[in-house]
């Protein structure tokens, strides 16, 4: 039989309390997603003792081609272990499927989740448009790359590595880079926002899915945790993220390929705008879809749709969010979507 430990606190009060363990990973970015989410949680449940884990090893990439995850590793290890109960991460870097035993419990409001590009001290005032021929922009997203390589062909793309605050360096104490393109919602969180001189709209560059968006990940079967996390989803961020990952994950296409989606919630409709492209944007498709997000019954029942299990969300709205995602990549593979994302695979392992 199961055995459940519980961890207990005592504060000088007597009031005996909860510890909930949060892991995290050892960037700056990491540690700051996970501070903002301890707060809120700190906000919402003042009687939980919250204790943010050990600094676990960092991937430098959490999401690869396809459905397996590589980020399993430690931190994962950590919640399976019950050393730590939830982590905090990036929406965008967590797989459409998630390993067996896992759920993301909550998907937080999105912040702005548009790419924007940082300049170059010396090239202060340019836009992408206005940056001499053959400026070097720096990406290693092969979505930014395609995207704007189409859009301004006077411009060349190269690789940058690293955690944000390597990349900002390497931008400004080398000659390398006229630019790097990052996500808004990344910079903002570091406290960069000043060095945005230009955000992308979706004419110029579709975001990646899930961007922008924090997400909780916890222990599919841990009720409690669950129960207490939930409560930080937005509930638009959740449906637009639902159709995104569906689309995505119909396309069969991990976190590193060319693809770029769009979405809005209006009038009780939600709007999924997505598109694959070849690896230097000649080749493209783009379609939008619509749905309704009304909801006739209110089911609460604890089914994972993409990896999120959002119990207070109606379930009948998230179907028809998924639905709209699995329609829309059904389009683009009509129209031809997988043979544009199978070269560029080949052509991107062959790099
Ligand atoms: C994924 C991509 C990148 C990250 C690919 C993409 C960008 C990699 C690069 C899946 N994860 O966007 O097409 O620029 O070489 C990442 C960032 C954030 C989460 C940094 C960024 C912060 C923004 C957020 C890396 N993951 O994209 O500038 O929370 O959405």
């Amino acid at each position: 039989w199961l055995i459940w430990f519980f961890m207990f606190w005592q504060d000088g009060n007597g009031k005996v309390s909860r510890v909930i363990r949060i892991g995290t990973r050892k960037s700056q970015l990491a540690r700051i997603q996970t501070d903002s989410v301890a707060e809120k949680l700190k906000e919402l449940y003042p009687d939980v003792h919250l204790e943010i884990g050990k600094n676990h090893q960092s991937l430098s990439r959490l999401c690869t081609i396809g459905e397996k995850s590589l980020f399993t590793k430690e931190l994962e290890n950590a919640l399976e272990r019950n050393e730590v109960d939830l982590v905090v991460h990036s929406l965008k870097d967590l797989p459409t499927t998630l390993p067996p035993g896992f759920t993301i419990g909550a998907v937080l409001k999105r912040e702005n989740p548009h790419d924007a590009v940082v300049l170059h001290p010396s090239n202060a005032g340019k836009t992408l448009d206005t940056l001499p021929e053959n400026s070097v922009i720096g990406t290693s997203s092969l979505r930014r790359a395609a995207q704007l390589k189409k859009r301004f062909p006077h411009l060349e793309f190269k690789d940058i590595r690293g955690n944000l605050n390597t990349r900002l360096k390497k931008l400004d104490e080398k000659n390398d880079f006229a630019a790097i393109i990052l996500a808004a919602a990344g910079l903002r969180r570091m406290g960069w926002e000043s060095r945005i001189s230009q955000i992308l709209e979706p004419e110029d560059c579709m975001y990646a899915v899930g961007q922008g968006a924090l997400a909780v990940e916890v222990r599919a079967r841990d009720a409690d945790i669950l129960e207490m996390v939930s409560i930080l989803h937005d509930p638009d961020t959740v449906l637009r993220c639902i159709a995104e990952r569906a689309f995505l994950k119909h396309l069969e296409g991990g976190c590193s390929v060319p693809v770029a989606v769009h979405t809005q919630v209006k009038d009780s409709q939600l709007y999924l705008t997505g598109a694959v492209y070849s690896l230097d944007g000649s080749d493209s498709l783009k379609e939008t879809m619509q749905v309704s997000v009304t909801s006739l019954e209110k089911v609460d029942e604890q089914v994972q749709r993409v990896g999120v299990t959002a119990n207070k969300i109606p379930g009948d709205v998230q179907d028809q969010a998924e639905r709209l995602g699995v329609d829309l990549a059904n389009l683009l593979l009509s129209k031809g979507a997988k043979e544009i994302l199978t070269v560029a695979r080949q052509l991107n392992d062959a790099r």
